[in-house]
């Protein structure tokens, strides 16, 4: 993959499209959508637009606006980007809608698979002076009936404090603030990282331009985003948030809920935390 080089919304939309095409696309289960669900559902939306369209008589126009908008979205690299933070929320509810187990939320667009191995105990990879409140993260991945997860992994990903992630912003380490840990038959994990910032989506592109154009903002919270796999058990992706942040509750991806929000203690000018995860039995 290229990395474009500037932190603007067309450039990690470039990386996010390319990262979106190498990593996920090529699966059997995407390209093979029956013919009866492709029908149904293009016939569904299709029909919720016409509806939309005759409701509030829609102009030409507001028709070549749309068009124009689309065009861009795609020009900018920003459908994962756009689908990410306005659809996937309601695919990720109904996905998990039937788990005993952690619920979790959306991916985003800028998950990056078998990020560097740190054992059960050890840190993300970070630089020198990484901004952020040092956070020392402990807790364990069970069954839903209890038993710890011999050979379960967490992976974390997270921005930085200036709301950057590594890989899809410029002049970052390839694997800064990404890291594996693989637990033992304790299932018990300890991870060291930083707090990330409150986080605002690129404002220079084509979803920029939506939310100016609505007056919507920008913003979510502050969030550290997880998988969490395990032999037999499904995998949990979720995303952790911090009490207190104003966008817990107006998040622009709509995907906060209300077990996902940590409660860190201060310890001096570090914080501890306790989360653990359960996953549901395949
Ligand atoms: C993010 O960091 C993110 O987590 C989502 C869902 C959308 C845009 C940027
Ligand atoms: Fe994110």
């Amino acid at each position: 993959q290229s990395l474009e080089s500037a932190a603007t919304a067309a450039a990690s939309g470039a990386n996010a499209t390319d990262h979106f095409i190498h990593d996920k696309s090529p699966y059997d289960a995407v390209r093979d959508t029956p013919k009866e669900r492709v029908d149904l559902l293009a016939r569904e939306v299709l029909d919720a637009v016409h509806a939309t369209i005759r409701k509030h008589k829609v102009t030409y126009d507001e028709y070549n606006a749309l068009k124009a908008w689309l065009i861009q979205v795609g020009q900018d690299g920003e459908w994962p980007l756009f689908l990410d933070v306005w659809v996937e929320h309601v695919v990720e509810d109904v996905a998990t809608e039937h788990r005993e187990g952690n619920k979790g939320s959306i991916e985003g667009p800028y998950y990056v698979p078998d990020a560097p191995e740190q054992g059960a105990t050890g840190s993300v990879p970070m630089r020198e002076g990484e901004g952020g409140t040092p956070l020392t993260w402990t807790g364990t991945v069970t069954s839903t009936d209890g038993t710890p997860l011999d050979g379960a992994k967490v992976e974390l990903w997270h921005a930085d404090a200036d709301g950057f992630y590594s890989q899809f912003a410029p002049d970052i380490p390839e694997w800064n603030l990404r890291g594996s840990f693989t637990l033992g038959a304790d299932g018990a994990f300890e991870i060291h990282t930083v707090q990330p910032a409150p986080y605002q989506i690129p404002t220079d592109g084509s979803c920029g331009k939506l939310i100016a154009a609505a007056g919507w903002h920008a913003w979510r919270p502050a969030h550290l985003h997880v998988k969490v796999s395990a032999p037999g058990h499904e995998l949990l992706t979720a995303q952790l948030y911090f009490p207190g942040d104003e966008h817990n509750d107006d998040d622009i991806a709509s995907a906060v809920k209300p077990e996902l929000i940590l409660d860190p203690k201060p310890a001096g000018d570090e914080a501890t935390v306790e989360y653990s995860f359960v996953l549901d039995p395949v």
